[in-house]
C-alpha cells in the first residue's frame, strides 16, 4: 500500500466529511471520534518519552487480569477516561485495566455513547521498544438517560457504532471505521495531526502471513493444530504455505495482516480454555475493521460480531484477518470435528 500522494487531510477534516454523509448525524460521533485521536496523540507522546524519563517499569501493582501494570498502562488508561469522560458525548466507559465500568464523572453530562479501550495493548512490549497500540470500540447506548449500565456495554459487536486502534510503531497510525470502509492516519509529529495517509484499506482475500504463538501447538485442541499445519503449507492443494510472523501485539499483528494480507490465530488451549483474548474491547473492534476491510473474523467456528456478551472481561478465541483463511481455519476445525 502506498502512502497516498495528494492534498493534507487532516483526520478531523476526514472525519467532518464522513459525518457530511448522513444529514441526520448531529456531529457528536464525530467530535467523540476526535477525542479519542487527542487521548492518542498524548499517549503516543509519553511512548514516545518513555525511555528519557523513567517511566519504565511497574507501576507497582496489578490490573483486574493480574497483570503487573506498566506505568504507561496506567497513564494511557488515565488518559482516555480524562479525555472521553469530560465531553458530554459518552454514558459509560469500559476498560482493560477496570474491573468495574468506568461512570461519567460526576457533574458532568451523560451522551448517547458508550465506549469501552484497551488502553495499551501488548504492553509487555514496551520495555523492549517493540510495537503496542490502542483499541476502542463505539456503541450507541441502549439505556434511557443518565449514568450508562452495564447493558451499554454487553452488545454484540455487529452494533458497534464505529472501532478503531491506534499502533505506536515505527510511526503512529490510527485506523477506523464507522461502518464506511477502514481508514489510516499517520500522526505527523511535527504538526502534531493525524493525516490521511492510508484511505479505503482492504485485506488481500488470500494472505502471505499467519500469526499465532506456535509455543501453545501442544495444548490445541487437534482442529486447531491440523489448520495451523495448513497454514505451514501441509495441504498445499487447499492451501499455500504462508510466512510466520509474530511479534505478540495484537494491533501490530493485525495491522501487518491488514496492510499485506494475512490471518492472526490465539486459540483457545488447554491452559487458556476460551482463549486469551478479550470479546468486548479487542476481538469486537478488530472484528468490525476486519469485515469493513473484506477480512473476516470468528471464534473458529462463529463469527466474532454476532456472539452476545456475557460479561465485560470475557475472553474468546479469535481467528481474524483474509477472508479465505479464516475460512480455510473454520473448515478444517469442522472437518475435523466431523471425523470425531
Ligand atoms: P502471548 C498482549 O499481551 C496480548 O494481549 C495481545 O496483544 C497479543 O496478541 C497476545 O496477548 C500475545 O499473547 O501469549 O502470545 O504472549
Amino acid at each position: 500500500m502506498s502512502i497516498m500522494q495528494g492534498p493534507i487531510v487532516t483526520i478531523e477534516r476526514f472525519i467532518l466529511d464522513q459525518e457530511r454523509l448522513f444529514p441526520e448525524a448531529t456531529g457528536e460521533l464525530s467530535n467523540l471520534l476526535y477525542d479519542f485521536a487527542l487521548g492518542a496523540k498524548i499517549v503516543a507522546a509519553s511512548i514516545r518519552r518513555a525511555g528519557l524519563v523513567n517511566i519504565l517499569g511497574s507501576a507497582g501493582n496489578t490490573n483486574v487480569q493480574g497483570e503487573e501494570q506498566k506505568k504507561l498502562d496506567v497513564f494511557a488508561n488515565e488518559t482516555l477516561k480524562s479525555v472521553m469522560g469530560h465531553t458530554g458525548r459518552v454514558c459509560v466507559m469500559a476498560s482493560e485495566e477496570d474491573e468495574e465500568l468506568i461512570p461519567v464523572p460526576p457533574g458532568w453530562p451523560q451522551g448517547k455513547y458508550a465506549v469501552l479501550f484497551d488502553p495499551l495493548d501488548g504492553s509487555s512490549n514496551i520495555d523492549v521498544n517493540a510495537a503496542v497500540g490502542t483499541i476502542f470500540s463505539i456503541y450507541r447506548r441502549t439505556s434511557m438517560e443518565g449514568q450508562g449500565v452495564l447493558t451499554d456495554v454487553l452488545q454484540a459487536g455487529a452494533r458497534q457504532v464505529a472501532a478503531g486502534y491506534v499502533m505506536y510503531g515505527s510511526s503512529v497510525m490510527l485506523v477506523y471505521t464507522t461502518g464506511q470502509g477502514v481508514h489510516g492516519f499517520t500522526l505527523d509529529p511535527t504538526i502534531g495531526e493525524f493525516l490521511l495517509s492510508h484511505p479505503n484499506l482492504t485485506i488481500p482475500e488470500v494472505g502471505i502471513y499467519y500469526s499465532v504463538n506456535e509455543s501453545n501447538f501442544g495444548r490445541w485442541n487437534k482442529g486447531i493444530q491440523r489448520a495451523v499445519r495448513g497454514l505451514h503449507g501441509d495441504y498445499p492443494e487447499r492451501l499455500k504455505g504462508k510466512n510466520s510472523r509474530y511479534i505478540g501485539s495484537l494491533v501490530a499483528d493485525f495491522h501487518r495482516n491488514l496492510i499485506a494480507g494475512g490471518i492472526f490465530l490465539y486459540p483457545a488451549d488447554t491452559k487458556n480454555r476460551n482463549g486469551k483474548l478479550r470479546l468486548t474491547y479487542e476481538a469486537n473492534p478488530m472484528a468490525m475493521i476486519a469485515e469493513q476491510a473484506g477480512g473476516a473474523a470468528t471464534d473458529g467456528r462463529r463469527r466474532i460480531l454476532d456472539i452476545q456478551p456475557e460479561a465485560l472481561h470475557q475472553r474468546t478465541p479469535l481467528v481474524i484477518g483474509s477472508k479465505r483463511d479464516v475460512e480455510f481455519v473454520s473448515q478444517i476445525i469442522a472437518e475435523t470435528e466431523a471425523d470425531g
